[in-house]
């Protein structure tokens, strides 16, 4: 062996003993969120960080964007696809026309409550639509609560279909949300979360619909004061990885990533309730018409089309039929 090649093995065997010996490089996943600061998704997402960090030994953590910082979640979505974002937090509802099984759970009155919610998501039913997430470029991780999604609009008070007759109402990017809302009558125009409270304002739209926190931490009950607590989805929050960013894990920290995700949904469901009180309480003071005694059975009869347009597939068919059959006890 020459001079030369003896000091290039040496040279290669010790970068490969630095190379074991020196500990994979840090990882700080950036995460997007639509909501605020100190808004549920939030700070579980946060909560999921410190997690990372205590578990990989400071080798792994979240940096959160929040508040749209890197785009609404259509955008925030495209972002994760290829990688420019590591950890998306976003409804179901985006995802409807990328993820067809997405649509399942955001269908109206898939469940019958909270707790049968939980129950399935939770479930085997849950893993199955988290799973479905992959081929098209996203790790499912976990499901966060969203409470219910009820109407709210300038206009007038809601208590059957036929006062929603004629209202433009703001749905998320969503075909079923669309779908949803003209089946009732209304006029549905698919718009981003940031740019709703100018629309209800300047009387683009009459209306949108969503849950107690959002309705409250985007100010729209100020520009929209009647909420009808019709409640017809219980579409949950998602919490997604990059395919990109999965990929490049090791076995064990894409293990350490699942099981933190999974530990943050006990803390955000404490979160979520009891904020749910308190916008509540928020809205209520803020001099809001609430109409708490809907009758659902009308809505309910009027989602027939929104069920045979979206759950088209037998994978899909079967999925509704063993939600419903899954006892919320
Ligand atoms: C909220 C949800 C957001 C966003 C928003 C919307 O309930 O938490 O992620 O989807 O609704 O209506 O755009």
């Amino acid at each position: 062996m020459s001079v030369f090649s003896k000091v290039n093995f040496r040279f290669a065997a010790a970068i490969l003993a630095f190379a074991l010996a020196v500990p994979a490089a840090a990882q700080e996943f950036r995460a997007a969120d639509t909501h605020p600061d100190g808004y549920p998704t939030v700070e579980a997402v946060k909560y999921m960080g410190r997690l990372l960090a205590e578990r990989s030994n400071t080798r792994m953590s979240i940096r959160m964007f929040f508040g749209a910082q890197l785009g609404e979640e259509k955008d925030t979505i495209e972002q994760a696809k290829i990688g420019a974002i590591a950890i998306n937090r976003v409804n179901l509802a985006p995802f409807n026309n990328i993820v067809p099984e997405s649509a399942i759970p955001a269908l109206p009155f898939v469940f019958r409550s909270t707790r049968h919610m939980r129950i399935v998501m939770d479930g085997p039913i849950g893993d199955e639509i988290l799973q479905a997430f992959e081929p098209h470029g996203f790790i499912g991780l976990a499901y966060y609560d969203s409470g219910a999604r009820s109407f709210y609009n300038s206009k007038r008070p809601i208590n059957s279909p036929a006062d929603m007759k004629g209202l433009k109402i703001r749905v998320q990017q969503s075909d079923l949300f669309v779908s949803l809302v003209q089946a009732l009558g209304a006029n549905p125009t698919p718009m981003p979360f940031g740019e709703v409270y100018t629309a209800l304002k300047t009387g683009v739209i009459d209306g949108a619909e969503n849950n107690w926190p959002s309705y409250e931490s985007t100010r729209h009950f100020e520009v929209a004061k009647f909420y009808s607590l019709n409640e017809h989805s219980l579409s949950p929050e998602v919490l997604v990885m990059s395919k990109i960013a999965w990929d490049k894990l090791a076995p064990a920290d894409r293990g350490i990533v699942r099981k933190a995700a999974k530990d943050s949904v006990p803390y955000m469901r404490q979160l979520w309730d009891a904020r749910e009180k308190k916008s509540r309480d928020i809205v209520v003071a803020g001099g809001v018409q609430v109409v708490d005694n809907v009758d659902k059975k009308p809505f309910q009869d009027a989602m027939a089309p929104v069920y045979e347009k979206f759950v088209t597939t037998p994978k899909m068919k079967d999925l509704v039929r063993r939600i419903q059959a899954t006892p919320d006890k």
